[in-house]
């Protein structure tokens, strides 16, 4: 089983800005966490993040046939994208939404995905957590 990690805009900076929001980890960081616990799993990743909205949804498009499962942290574009929602809602592949911070605990404008309705199910507030719950139920969407 093949599983895309795809990261949205400004994840590249996790670890440098903002620590009190996002925590001290990098995204290597988070991505070696995930790869460590896909190899306990037997399941193969790819671990992808763009700032660029249209490289993101090229990605989801050209998923099909080739991954199982995407687990995406859309980060900003969550609340702004309707690009990736219908780039998700047209691959017909199982997505999982996730996200580091809880975002109905945090300004108004971050409550609202428009990529929830598309997607399997939400997992938001876990830290690098998040992650590895988003591929466990990746896993558990393909098995279901
Ligand atoms: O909590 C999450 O994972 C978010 O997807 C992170 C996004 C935010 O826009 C979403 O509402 C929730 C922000 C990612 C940017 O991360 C930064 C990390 C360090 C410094 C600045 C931004």
């Amino acid at each position: 089983m093949k599983i895309l990690f795809l990261n949205g805009p400004n994840l590249n900076l996790l670890g440098q800005r903002e620590p009190e929001i996002y925590g001290n980890t990098t995204l290597a960081d988070i991505e070696g966490k995930v790869r460590e616990r896909a190899a306990e799993l037997k399941v193969e990743v790819d671990f992808r993040q763009s700032n660029v909205e249209g490289e993101l949804v090229g990605w989801i498009q050209q998923a099909k046939g080739k991954f199982e499962a995407i687990v995406i942290n859309a980060a900003a574009y969550t609340h702004t994208s309707i690009a990736l929602r219908d780039a998700i809602a047209a691959s017909g592949v199982p997505t999982i939404e996730i996200h580091l911070s809880n975002v109905h605990a945090r300004e108004k404008f971050r409550h609202k995905s428009l990529i929830a309705p598309v997607c399997r199910g939400q997992i938001t507030g876990f830290g690098q957590k998040s992650y590895i719950l988003g591929l466990e139920a990746a896993i558990d969407v393909k098995d279901a």
